[in-house]
């Protein structure tokens, strides 16, 4: 059978459909890293006479010159405000910011791109535009959302603050062994519920989330799902209308593209239905002085200038991740991410833990390392002395921490522009920090 970065096409299309993406069987060419790199200016910066190793892309992805120059290039030479002038450059921006929605939307397949597709400021506005819109419509006293333990704060608190104020019962799908969500009582947590609310993949251990199961228990109990696809739609090929949810976020700036964008995706139905979220220009048809017309999807929801530049920026890295494909993309996360857990095993043994899935076809390039006796905040002051550039910190997910008993964990993440070397670089500067504070 064709192999593909050492994993055969049937592996892959049986753990790709259990996390929800397209089972595409397409073989895309491997990635050559170091040929990506050279599209990255920044990763061609040196740090004081070192390669800088990017590993905090779970944190904001860095930005291919192919991104730069789009935005660049709009701003030169096609810049107005949208959907308005009727002069030649605001009728191209226009055009320019409507084709990045439908490019976005296709890249998800969404079924209706040219309405169904809003952009927002980032996924966390993504999400709590669902809160405050979809949520207040449809919940009040002694209704249940579902959750994980394993969300971030952008998929928490928002339903938090809907909980306090409408008296909405919060539920939790528990963290089970490995870092692996425990579903065996989905069904008891999922009956009476509304809304559930779950991340396609976490942020701090990596997990991909069988989406099926739990999409399935909850249409069953004739709930909406919202996906917080913010650590997948990087990463993984994506298919709204195979996946089955009713929402799913993302965020531009963590998938190659600017900051300042955000997607949220919602059937056309659902949005139809809902209120606005943020009042102001562009959102109306009509406005008198004792009331006003929301306008037609997407506007309706994309009250004042959008950010049209960032718009621009997102559907070139789009494209820019379409020329490997995602199935290639992921191929070479899934076998970098087992060379790093190999690597660092064999480098540091018990004195080094990693959080999550221990087999690479469930989990992401997202490796939360407890390096014994040195808090993450040092092992990343280390690790900066080596140029390699990680996270630490909770990672806006307090209550995962808790669990997990941690205040904090040191977390490198891998994405199509890191190689061996990189990992290796981790490695060595990994055992700098255990000597250094042995
Ligand atoms: N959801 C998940 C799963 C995330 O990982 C993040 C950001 C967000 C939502 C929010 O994204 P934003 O663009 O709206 O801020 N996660 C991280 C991280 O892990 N480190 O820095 C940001």
């Amino acid at each position: 059978m064709a192999t593909l970065s050492g994993e055969t096409l049937s592996e892959r299309a049986a753990v790709d459909g259990r996390v929800g993406a397209s089972a595409s069987l397409t073989v895309s060419r491997p990635l050559d890293p170091q040929r990506i790199r050279e599209d990255f200016p920044i990763l061609g910066r040196p740090q004081d006479g070192r390669r800088l190793v990017y590993l905090d892309s779970a944190a904001s992805s860095q930005k291919p010159i192919q991104v730069l120059d789009a935005m660049d290039e709009y701003y030169r030479t096609t810049h107005a405000n949208v959907h308005r002038g009727v002069y030649r450059i605001a009728e191209e921006a226009t055009a320019r910011y409507e084709a990045a929605r439908a490019r976005v939307g296709r890249f998800v397949h969404a079924p209706e791109p040219s309405r169904e597709i809003v952009f927002t400021k980032n996924v966390t506005e993504a999400l709590n535009l669902i809160a405050y819109s979809w949520g207040r419509a449809n919940l009040g006293p002694g209704d249940a959302v579902l959750l994980t333990e394993i969300e971030h704060h952008a998929n928490l608190v928002p339903w938090q603050i809907l909980a306090a104020e409408r008296g909405v019962e919060l539920r939790f799908i528990p963290l089970g062994a490995e870092g692996e969500l425990d579903l065996s009582d989905l069904e008891r947590l999922v009956a009476g519920v509304k809304l559930v609310g779950v991340t396609m993949c976490s942020n701090v251990l990596g997990t991909l989330v069988p989406m099926e199961p739990i999409v399935a228990a909850a249409h069953a109990a004739g709930a909406v799902v919202v996906a917080d696809a913010a650590q997948f739609a990087p990463h993984l090929p994506l298919d709204v209308s195979a996946l089955g949810v009713d929402f799913l976020g993302f965020t531009g700036h963590k998938m190659l593209g600017p900051t300042g964008i955000g997607v949220l995706w919602g059937r056309a139905a659902l949005l139809e239905a809902m209120p606005p979220f943020l009042g102001g220009g562009e959102m109306i048809t009509d406005v008198c002085l004792d009331g006003f017309t929301p306008a037609e999807l997407p506007w309706k929801f994309e009250a004042g200038t959008p950010p049209i530049a960032e718009a621009i920026g997102l559907a070139a890295a789009v494209d820019y991740l379409e020329t490997f494909g995602l199935d290639a993309v992921r191929a070479h996360e899934r076998a970098l991410t087992a060379y790093a857990l190999d690597r660092l095993r064999e480098d540091h043994g018990s004195r080094l833990r990693i959080h999550g899935p221990s087999d690479p076809a469930r989990r992401s390039g997202v490796l939360s390392m407890a390096l014994e006796g040195v808090h993450p905040h040092d092992v990343s002051q280390v690790l900066d002395q080596h140029a390699v550039c990680i996270r630490a910190g909770h990672h806006c997910a307090k209550p995962l921490m808790r669990l997990l008993g941690v205040g904090a964990t040191a977390r490198a993440s891998l994405y199509l522009y890191n190689d061996r070397d990189d990992v290796d670089a981790l490695s060595a500067a990994l055992g700098d920090a255990i000597r250094f504070f042995a």
